[in-house]
């Protein structure tokens, strides 16, 4: 069996606090052998290439430290700055920078340069996300003829929006050195196509194969999962039962609708807070009966656009607290912090709604978490943003335009008073998509495609 190369922005194999996705990398190393190789989070005065090799929890890490420079201008920079905003369709946020574009190209230089050594003639290499777009390009330039897959996990703008970014045709063009690209959604990858289409002349086959200027790459839409049993079990862990009864008793018989995100932009925040506000103005009836648990860590917190979505998040909590608060009620519990996965879990189950509103998300596997938390004889109601990739599985789910406080408000209205049965039915058709579709299919799935790829002949 080929080994498997992982390269990504950073390494996260090992340690309790890992996400859903690094476990399923790190199994699929530990099955596949292999190396993950990515940034390792530290800054270094001078780029050496040093390699730090790791053996955590039966996997391989191999990782290299960035000057200050590369930090500031391939991941403060180009990543989070200009690619993260323009992904998600916030032109208004994207900062254009001829330094943040060199700089994520030196930085990808630089990986290659190090993880090429590493890569044996078998293995399988698999990129992973936008902060490595042009690494596959790179490793063809240094003689790399193995399978190279990339995964994109956040969504693929319209093609006019794209074509606001300097390097746009640039950026394509070097994907097509990919054998196979993967996608969330088919919404994706269709966007993707037509900018290939339209703007590079290229040509797609029934089967989902793009042959532009001369190279071809087979596209996928692959839906990344979560481990639902894994999660469903954490839910009935004694950690998760102490939550539970923790957040259970202090909403002290009202319903609890829960929200939890990284703080960003994307997630539809401030849009939340004003659908729910919405919701406590049309129905005073519901006021008093209602509390929103929203959990978000904050993150990015260098870059300028995460302070401005934090203080005004801060600022709108605060209006609407002060604004409708009683004696003994608070309309909104907002908390800036993570909380280990069994906690989590714990808080899902004891909330009767999960609001899950992002204005555009590759995925969002905190609407897979909710679903696969929830006691079976007495599941809550998921309300999901249409503009999440995970609303194309998950039409079980209220879904809502986040954009418009009234079908938040009217969502709400409806997950409070769904029936019982209702509610089951739903429930029922979602888990059974979250179980199939979980995590070790796509990561199936996605090495399935890639091992099918014949090595390429220069
Ligand atoms: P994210 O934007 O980070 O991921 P998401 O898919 O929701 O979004 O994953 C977040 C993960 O972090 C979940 O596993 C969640 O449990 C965890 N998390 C969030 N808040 C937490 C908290 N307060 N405490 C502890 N854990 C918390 C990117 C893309 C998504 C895509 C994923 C995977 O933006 O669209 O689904 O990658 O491809």
């Amino acid at each position: 069996m080929s080994r498997l190369i992982v390269i990504s922005n950073r390494v996260s194999a090992g340690g309790g606090a890992q996400g859903g996705l690094a476990v399923a990398l790190s199994a699929a190393l530990r099955e596949h052998g292999g190396i993950w190789f990515g940034w390792s989070g530290n800054e270094t005065s001078e780029f050496t290439g040093h390699i730090n090799f790791q053996r955590v929890d039966g996997v391989t890490t191999a990782t290299v430290d960035l000057e200050e420079q590369d930090i500031d201008e391939y991941y403060n920079g180009y990543a989070n700055r200009t690619l993260w905003p323009l992904f998600h369709y916030r032109i208004d946020l994207a900062e254009y920078e001829r330094s943040y574009a060199e700089g994520y190209q030196r930085a990808n230089e630089r990986f290659a340069d190090t993880v090429r050594p590493l890569i044996e003639p078998d293995d399988l290499v698999w990129v992973q996300d936008y902060h490595m777009f042009p690494l596959g390009k790179e490793l063809r330039r240094r003689g790399i003829t193995n399978p190279i897959g990339f995964f994109l996990h956040i969504p693929w703008p319209p093609r006019r929006l794209l074509a606001t970014l300097p390097e746009a045709s640039q950026l394509v063009e070097g994907l097509l050195d990919y054998d196979l690209i993967g996608f969330h959604t088919k919404e994706w990858l269709q966007s993707f196509c037509d900018y290939a289409q339209e703007e590079l002349g290229g040509t797609v086959s029934q089967d989902g194969v793009l042959t532009a200027l001369g190279r071809r790459v087979r596209l996928i839409a692959c839906p990344a999962g979560i481990d639902a049993k894994e999660f469903a079990a954490l839910a009935a862990s004694q950690k998760a039962r102490e939550t539970f009864e923790r957040v259970r008793e202090s909403a002290v018989g009202r319903t609890l609708i829960v929200g939890v995100d990284r703080l960003d932009y994307s997630k539809g925040l401030e849009e939340r807070f004003l659908g729910y506000e919405r919701f406590l103005t049309e129905h005073p009836e519901e006021r008093k009966e209602v509390v929103l648990l929203q959990i978000a860590p904050p993150s990015r917190g260098t870059v300028d656009s995460y302070q401005r979505i934090r203080s005004a998040l801060e600022g709108l909590a605060g209006r609407i607290n002060g604004a409708h608060a009683g004696l003994d009620w608070v309309p909104i519990r907002y908390v800036n912090q993570g909380y280990p996965r069994d906690m989590l879990a714990g808080v899902y189950r004891a909330s009767k709604i999960g609001l899950v509103t992002p204005l555009r998300d590759g995925m969002n596997l905190v609407a897979k978490e909710y679903v696969a938390a929830q006691d079976p004889d007495d599941p809550g109601v998921i309300i999901l943003s249409r503009f999440a990739g995970a609303a194309e599985q998950m039409t079980d789910a209220l879904l809502v335009n986040p954009h418009s406080a009234e079908e938040i408000s009217d969502a709400l209205r409806q997950a409070l008073s769904m029936p019982r049965p209702e509610r089951i039915r739903r429930w029922e058709r979602l888990m059974h998509g979250v179980e199939q579709n979980d995590i070790m299919w796509w990561l199936q799935r996605f090495t399935d495609a890639l091992r099918q790829i014949p090595a390429s002949v220069d």
